[in-house]
């Protein structure tokens, strides 16, 4: 079992966890500013890809953050796979369900930003992002898209589920408190990647 079911991560899948996407059958598609539009690739071809492990927070607007070893394909290596075209300056996210988001690409490339399949070792269940999700960690949660099944390369922002519905277009991380259900204590954060704790 994972340590997001062991510490208890609330699960966050407003469009209903996935079922039938098994790592045998998965398929993800990248679409858009890539040369030969669109590739896909299979859970293997990920998997066989060099893993990185990040020891970081997922901080939810919504209160609860919780730090792990996220491992995964750092997105910036990922991208070296793909012919990117330079006039891309954004990527949007699709899960199976609909759920949708759109980062910039330089928010991307930071290190600490993966596509990722485990954490400490054990693959993430279906209701934490299975076979594969984005980890984003200094943007609030809601940018780590999880079942994650299309990727587009784009030249212009696209608004997704909760930035339609109010929650802010470049998910800084706001000053205030958050539940670390590391340690269930509730913590005061000051902005930005949370860090230290
Ligand atoms: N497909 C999908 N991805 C999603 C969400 C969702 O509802 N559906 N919720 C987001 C939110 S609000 C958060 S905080 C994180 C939670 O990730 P976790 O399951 O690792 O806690 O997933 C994000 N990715
Ligand atoms: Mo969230």
């Amino acid at each position: 079992m994972s340590v997001l079911k062991t510490l208890g991560m609330p699960v966050f899948y407003v469009e209903g966890v996935p079922r039938g996407v098994t790592r045998d059958t998965y398929k993800l598609e990248v679409d858009g500013f890539v040369r030969s539009a669109p590739v896909i690739f299979s859970f293997a071809d990920i998997e066989a890809l060099p893993m990185a492990t990040v020891d970081a927070r997922l901080t939810s607007v919504s209160g609860w953050s919780l730090r792990a070893d996220w491992q995964g394909v750092r997105f910036r290596d990922f991208e070296q796979l793909l012919r990117v075209d330079p006039k891309a300056t954004h990527v949007h996210f699709e899960s199976f369900g609909g759920y949708t988001t759109c980062v910039p690409l330089s928010q991307l490339r930071y290190e600490k930003v993966l596509l990722c399949y485990k954490v400490s070792g054990e693959y993430i269940e279906v209701e934490y992002g299975a076979p594969l999700r984005m980890f984003v960690p200094q943007l609030w949660g809601y940018k780590s898209i999880q079942g994650l099944a299309r990727m587009v390369f784009t030249d212009r922002y696209r608004s997704g589920f909760w930035e339609s519905r109010g929650y802010t277009d470049d998910a800084e991380i706001e000053p205030g408190f958050t539940m670390d259900l590391n340690t269930k204590t509730r913590r005061q954060i000051p902005g930005g990647e949370v860090t230290g704790f």
